[in-house]
């Protein structure tokens, strides 16, 4: 196997662009694959204060890196969700990440915010536990970056993260995630910052190996509610029919983005209100996470 641009021998073969690169030429693909997703989405621009989500994870930490090093002006942004080990340590490799480029970190407690770390609210709500986290973690991103003026969060969330997910709506018919479903999705209110994510070209495989290249120290284990999650499951399909016809993920993302979400975005217009309680926003009169927060309180 060569290396498509320099004809050296190749590290890494990308079928669904049938091509191999060598360690270096790989790089520069996927560097150039974020700045094309910035660019062609208007993500951010090089003056603008970005607050990146990060988990601890080969996806986060790898786009964190291609941002540093492309000279964008970054925050990390780490909620802590306080289950158990797996939360600490994956704090730890964001501290040191951080460390190491001299690179700032927030750090969020969703035990102060919630009144309970995960696996508590977890106990005293009905909710999925991913539905709960999820919900708390969209919430408190806009939260922390209006607290501290940033006008965009960025997440590492990467092309399987977006297939899989899209194929869940899909499979339900979920239109109003299906509406919402974007690379960027543009505030929309003033108390809701624009949320974007410079992945979504990348799959999970370049991301590691991108990882791994760059030397990155990330954790490996999954949260251990992820597993048995019907994402994961979905994620297993696509892999599939990846497997069997190259591209396949790919072709289904892109495809939406470009010819089904504008439908989709017509039909699911909705009027944002403040919450009554906490002031962010919401489509009813309070929001989801102040409910939340009610329940898990209540419970204690
Ligand atoms: S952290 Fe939270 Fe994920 Fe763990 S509980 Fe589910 S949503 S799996 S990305
Ligand atoms: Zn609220």
């Amino acid at each position: 196997m060569k290396c498509r641009k320099c004809g050296g021998a190749a590290v890494l073969e990308l079928r669904r662009h049938n091509v191999a690169f060598c360690a270096p030429d790989f790089l520069e693909f996927f560097r150039k694959q974020v700045s094309e997703a910035v660019r062609r989405h208007r993500m951010f621009t090089r003056d603008e204060a970005v607050l990146l989500a990060v988990s601890g994870g080969k996806d986060s930490l790898a786009l964190w890196d291609v941002l540093i090093e492309a000279g964008y002006k970054t925050t990390g942004l780490y909620l802590d969700l306080g289950i158990y080990d797996y939360s600490k340590e994956s704090h730890a490799k964001c501290e040191a990440f951080a460390a190491d480029r001299g690179a700032a970190l927030l750090t969020v407690s969703v035990e102060q915010e919630v009144g309970a770390p995960i696996p508590e609210v977890r106990a005293v709500t009905r909710r999925p536990t991913c539905s709960a986290c999820g919900l708390s973690k969209r919430y408190l991103m806009n939260k922390a970056a209006l607290d501290h003026g940033f006008p965009v969060v960025a997440t590492g969330h990467n092309l399987d993260d977006e297939a899989a997910t899209l194929f869940g709506s899909v499979l339900h018919w979920q239109t109003e995630p299906l509406a919402r479903q974007s690379p960027a999705l543009p505030s929309t209110h003033p108390k809701l910052v624009r949320r974007v994510k410079p992945l979504y070209r990348l799959s999970e495989l370049e991301t590691a190996a991108y990882a791994f290249l760059r030397g990155i120290d990330y954790i490996v284990e999954e949260c251990p509610f992820a597993r048995g999650a019907t994402s994961l499951m979905h994620k297993e399909i696509l892999n599939r029919l990846e497997e069997a016809s190259p591209g396949a993920k790919h072709n289904f993302l892109y495809g939406f983005l470009e010819k089904a979400r504008p439908a989709f975005e017509r039909v699911a217009e909705v009027e944002l209100h403040e919450c009554a309680r906490c002031g962010q926003v919401t489509t009813g009169t309070v929001c989801a996470f102040c409910k939340l927060a009610d329940q898990v309180k209540r419970a204690r």
